[in-house]
């Protein structure tokens, strides 16, 4: 009896040795968790309500999935770890877990695989309470709220970057709008311009200068007034049939000192004669001042042309010898 005794102690003591050795210590408390019977009278109704208990503890806490080791620890009785309630004397297993009777040195491992708050006695002393609390496990809850609210912030920071996208897009419509308006206006502008644009240009030609007119739409009927020194040298009313459509002489060459301008007003726009049916915008349309430098280019390279022709013929030229 004495070696059975030593023996089962050992075991005891290999368990819980083993339970210390393959258990890290953070995680003792509530992955594994060892119950014995007290070192009370158990015999005798009434140890729960003494300092030291019936079980030891008389309340265990472990996270699901934690293991509970229920043990035998008295020499002088056999016991059972059985969840449920006792009534009086009447004790009602709820079948959550049962070590069934358990010699001295016996022990029972439970998963505690359910949450909740269990009521246990000994079948055999129904005044043997105790209570095993099965938590949710804390490190998941914490990973789990922790998780939450990484995808709360997450879900926030999304939000805020759909409103800044929101916000942009508007911004960009807003832009896109304005730009939209502001190529409207310049199209209309140039739609107005396009109407009437004149390009001038001039060229001394035989003592004058010619001025030549290329309106941008055609049926233009206008106005060319030419002044210079203060004088007025052409005042001409025209209708430019085609777009390419006119020129104009002036007897006169515009100098450093005597430029010639030449305004260009218009009349409005529609067949030649008919004015009540003209349109368009009416009004000086372009102005240009003419200065004699192309021309006088001009003018000399046609002299160093005649000059070089009379030159050629002149030398070219065979005159027979008898
Ligand atoms: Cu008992």
């Amino acid at each position: 009896m004495k070696t059975k005794a030593i023996c089962s102690f050992f075991v005891l003591f290999a368990i819980v040795a083993g339970i210390g050795a393959t258990t890290p210590a953070a995680f003792a408390d509530h992955t594994e968790v060892a119950i014995e019977t007290a070192d009370n009278d158990l015999a005798a109704p009434g140890c729960v309500e003494t300092e030291v208990g019936c079980y030891t503890p008389n309340t265990t806490t472990i996270e699901v999935g934690g293991v509970v080791t229920m043990t035998n620890a008295d020499e002088a009785g056999i016991h059972t770890f059985t969840s449920g309630t006792v009534d009086g004397f009447a004790a009602t297993a709820d079948g959550t877990f049962d070590s069934g009777i358990l010699q001295f040195g016996d022990s029972f491992e439970y998963t505690a695989d359910t949450a909740g708050e269990f009521d246990y006695y000994c079948m055999l002393h129904v005044w043997m309470q105790g209570v095993l609390i099965v938590e949710e496990e804390h490190m998941e809850e914490e990973t789990m709220m922790e998780e939450e609210e990484t995808m709360m912030e997450e879900e926030e920071t999304m939000m805020e970057e759909e409103e800044t996208m929101m916000e942009e897009e508007e911004t960009m419509m807003e832009e896109e709008t304005m730009m939209e308006e502001e190529v409207m206006e310049e199209e209309t502008m140039m739609e107005e311009d396009a109407e009437l644009m004149v390009t001038i240009t001039d060229s001394a030609v035989e003592g004058g200068t010619q001025v030549n007119l290329e309106f941008s739409t055609i049926h233009v009927n206008y106005e060319i007034i030419a002044m210079q020194n203060g004088e007025e040298i052409l005042k001409e009313a025209a209708h430019a049939m085609e777009m390419t459509g006119a020129s104009h002489m002036i007897n006169a060459v515009g100098s450093d000192e005597s430029p010639i301008d030449i305004e260009i007003v218009s009349l409005g726009i529609g067949p030649p004669g008919a004015n009540q049916d003209w349109t368009g915008p009416t009004g000086m349309v372009a102005e240009k001042q003419v200065v004699p430098e192309f021309g006088t280019i001009a003018m000399m390279i046609l002299a160093v042309a005649i000059i070089s022709i009379v030159a050629v013929t002149a030398k070219s030229r065979v005159v027979p010898r008898f």
